[in-house]
């Protein structure tokens, strides 16, 4: 196996035993701005720092605690324990790919089938408004960069499962659905940059979400992507773009996507 697999493993192995559940089934990753959504998840039957774990970097943006939680969610008897990432690491820390996809890898060894992406984007699509939740649907990658290294030629034509897009929209059948592209960043993009996007089809824009759903992908999980339109693109409205208005809209809509997320992640195994 390889290196940063053994690591995602032994991440894996601490958390399961500091947490005493021995495999989760559910892994969610919130992003900025989401996490409040999980007050509606209850109280996590376990806590710590992701740095505590092996492989895990202190987190470095504001909105982001870097926690990890186990949480049991138990509907009609069944009982579903949910690994919950607050928080994870951008390609635009600098710091390699490995630290970005550390998450999703450990989550995937500590059992998970299904992985939740979570993120605050920026609305391309005009029909968006600030604030609305979109299923990712595709995605296009504009930072060449990939999770996965050597002959590794693996599929990506339902990379954001339809199956569990369509058990979400029978939850909430106003929800859009959208092709995501993830911009390296740390800076957002120009005007000129989401006229280009648009062309190419794309509908949200974002720092996050592509490599870890790749590498979850690739090691055998389902995956689902929600973005949160935080923020309307560079150009669309003519404001400058801010941080505290994207953290502002995620507390604004955290309460709908906890409902939403606890009703579903039972359906999802
Ligand atoms: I929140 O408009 C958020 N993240 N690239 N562009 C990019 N990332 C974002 C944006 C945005 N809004």
């Amino acid at each position: 196996m390889s290196q940063p697999l053994i690591n995602a493993e032994s991440a894996a192995a601490e958390i399961a035993k500091r947490s005493g559940v021995p495999a989760h089934d559910v892994a969610l990753v919130m992003g900025s701005g989401w996490v409040s959504a999980t007050d509606a998840l209850g109280t996590p039957k376990f806590e710590c720092d992701a740095h505590e774990l092996p492989g895990f970097l202190a987190p470095a943006v504001e909105g982001h605690s870097g926690k990890v939680r186990s949480y049991e969610i138990i509907e009609n008897g069944k009982t579903v324990r949910v690994l919950v990432f607050l928080g994870r690491t951008h390609l635009y820390e600098g710091k390699g790919m490995e630290p970005v996809v550390h998450g999703v890898r450990t989550a995937v060894k500590a059992g998970c089938k299904v992985v939740v992406l979570t993120n605050a984007c920026g609305g391309i699509n005009t029909n968006y408004k600030v604030g609305q939740p979109v299923l990712i649907r595709d995605h296009i990658s504009l930072t060449a960069a990939s999770p996965l290294e050597g002959a590794n030629f693996v599929d990506l034509t339902d990379l954001y499962s339809k199956r569990i897009r369509a058990i979400v929209k029978g939850e909430d059948e106003s929800l859009a659905e959208g092709v995501y592209v993830h911009w390296r960043g740390p800076t957002y993009e120009t005007p000129a940059e989401i006229l280009m996007m648009r062309g190419m089809g794309a509908d949200l824009v974002g720092m996050s979400t592509v490599p870890e759903a790749i590498a979850a992908h690739a090691l055998g999980a389902e995956v689902l992507g929600i973005s949160l339109v935080t923020n309307a693109a560079a150009g669309v409205t003519g404001e400058k773009l801010n941080h505290e208005e994207v953290i502002a809209a995620g507390k604004a809509a955290a309460d709908r996507m906890g409902k939403l997320l606890k009703n579903v992640i039972p359906k999802l195994v």
